[in-house]
């Protein structure tokens, strides 16, 4: 039987964008209205089958508060992917994405993949079109969707989206060490290196 892959992400963003009850809903398809501020970090975990492969997604949901933010930065290390989520009703957690991918850059491992989120798309006050949204993305070479933790719509693309993409970077990665290693096959019949000292 195949092994199943383990994913890790994180979920990262301003305050109160609606990062953990994006999570809920994925894990659980249910909506709070609270706002109960993330303390630190809070961990889920669910299975995938994606193309006939079977994957454990290990998430972690930061703390969108300034006074966590060393906390939440050491989840960054070993993260394959991240969810960058800001509110389409308040422009302030869009124009913040810039620092958000400055902090991915500096603490985060190079190839992870990003993808920006648009939460709240159900609320008709947007302060956010979808279209700068896109721009900023595909500028940045993200992927990009708008989705509504409270309807649940989207909620499961975002997070498939960003697996999927995962798993096609880490199945390239494969082939390559495995063409890799048929390269490296002794060509001498004793299979001896010389020393170049
Ligand atoms: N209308 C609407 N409200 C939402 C949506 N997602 C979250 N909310 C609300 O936004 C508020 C913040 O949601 P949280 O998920 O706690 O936000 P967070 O990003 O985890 O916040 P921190 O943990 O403090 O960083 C709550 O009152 C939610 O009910 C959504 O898609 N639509
Ligand atoms: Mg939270």
């Amino acid at each position: 039987m195949p092994k199943s892959k383990l994913f890790k992400i994180i979920i990262i963003g301003d305050v109160a964008v609606g990062k953990s009850c994006l999570l809920l809903q994925f894990l659980e398809q249910v909506f709070v209205q609270d706002h109960d501020v993330t303390l630190g970090v809070e961990f889920g975990t669910k299975q995938l089958k994606l193309d006939g492969q079977q994957i454990k997604l290990h998430v972690w949901d930061t703390a969108g508060l300034e006074t966590f933010r060393s906390i939440t930065r050491s989840y960054y290390r070993g993260a394959l992917g991240a969810l960058l989520v800001y509110d389409i009703s308040r422009r302030s957690t869009f124009t913040s994405l810039h620092e958000w991918v400055k902090d991915l850059e500096r603490y985060g491992s190079q190839d992870m993949i990003i993808a920006i989120v648009g939460n709240k798309s159900d609320l008709p006050d947007r302060e956010v079109e979808t279209e700068e949204g896109e721009r900023f993305a595909r500028d940045n070479g993200f992927l990009f969707l708008e989705c509504s933790a409270k309807t649940g719509e989207n909620v499961d693309d975002a997070f498939i989206t960003l697996s999927k993409a995962i798993l096609e970077r880490s199945n390239e990665n494969d082939s390559e060490s495995e063409e890799h290693d048929s390269v490296i096959e002794p060509t001498s019949d004793t299979g001896k290196k010389s020393c170049p000292c």
